[in-house]
């Protein structure tokens, strides 16, 4: 994640926005002097953009909290207040409100009367939340509240709220697993004509779930192939997690072990079920409890909740004629 933040603030450095806005849960816990030390070193270092930041319910204001005490740089503007306050700038007439957390969850919803006040030409909402249990959000609430541009952290997934106005930037890498799909962070641009925005993917890594289909003619071998093609389409960089389909030839066992060539699958789902030729299977076992068993499901459609069961009941009572053998 450090390395991450880090190649934001030279994209910054590059780029030399007006403001850099963050949007709570930079730290995903209490932060360390240390660690303030450094984020606010990185941030001085961008002397032509101004940095608004809060604290979100990961990195709430506890009592003893460095964040209560911390000296920032001049050009960084922390809004620690459990009241929504304001910064301003008045070179290029924009005000940002925000407040902080100061516990770990905020049931009231603070934004719905948080009105834009007029202070300056642009205003922006820097906001955390969104959940019931975390400050819950109203679009339509936020949309009559008068800002520009509605900056919201807490959900890990880049999504726009409000069209034009409000959105998540996520997570700038995927923090878990399921954080699925592209991360980065939202570029906008106030001008004349109003708002736009825009996601930047910038995360070296994503995690991928996929699907494999697979039929009875595939082995293991194939099977491998199939999955290192997938991996080779979607990018060697990601992680990914895969889900078996399809029917399998039953005498064919697959080597989940052996499907993960780069080290970069973490799970594997196989819900693959054997092909058993019914008919073949019925002709050999007429007189006894197999056969009795496929009669019983005669006439079921292939991929019916039936004819899955039929292979699964035939799968386990192979299964007890292979132990007894
Ligand atoms: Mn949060």
């Amino acid at each position: 994640m450090w390395e991450s933040f880090r190649r934001l603030i030279r994209v910054c450095r590059s780029e030399a926005p007006d403001l850099l806005l963050v949007a709570g849960d930079l730290f995903h816990r209490q932060p360390l002097l240390r660690e303030l030390k450094e984020v606010d070193s990185l941030f001085a270092s961008l002397e032509r953009t101004q940095v608004v930041l809060i604290a979100g319910n990961h990195d709430h204001i506890r009592r003893e909290s460095y964040y209560r005490t911390f000296r920032w740089s001049g050009n960084v503007h922390f809004l620690g207040s459990e009241k929504i306050e304001a910064v301003e700038f008045p070179a290029f007439e924009t005000a940002v409100y925000g407040c902080s957390y100061h516990e770990k969850q905020i049931p009231t919803p603070l934004y719905d009367s948080a009105a834009a006040a007029g202070r300056q030409k642009t205003e922006i909402l820097l906001a955390h939340g969104g959940d019931a249990a975390h400050i819950p959000i109203s679009r339509e609430k936020l949309s009559g509240l008068g800002y520009a541009y509605v900056a919201l952290g807490h959900i890990h997934m880049p999504q726009v709220v409000v069209p034009g106005l409000a959105a998540y930037a996520g997570a700038l890498e995927p923090t878990d697993k399921n954080d699925t799909g592209h991360h980065g962070y939202i570029r906008g641009e106030i001008t004349e004509k109003g708002c736009s925005f825009s996601f930047v993917p910038f995360a070296l890594r994503e995690y991928i779930h996929c699907q494999v289909e697979v039929d009875p003619r595939t082995t293991g071998a194939r099977l491998r192939e199939m999955v290192q093609a997938k991996i080779e389409e979607k990018g060697e960089q990601n992680m990914y997690k895969f889900l078996l389909k399809g029917y399998h030839d039953p005498d064919v066992l697959f080597d989940l072990d052996a499907l993960d060539g780069r080290g970069n699958i973490i799970d594997i789902l196989d819900e693959t079920k054997p092909a058993w030729d019914l008919e073949k299977l019925y002709r050999n076992n007429k007189n006894n409890l197999i056969g009795r068993y496929i009669e019983s499901f005669s006439g079921a459609e292939k991929d019916s909740v039936e004819y899955t069961a039929l292979c699964e009941g035939i799968s386990a009572l192979m299964e007890t004629r292979r132990g007894t053998e």
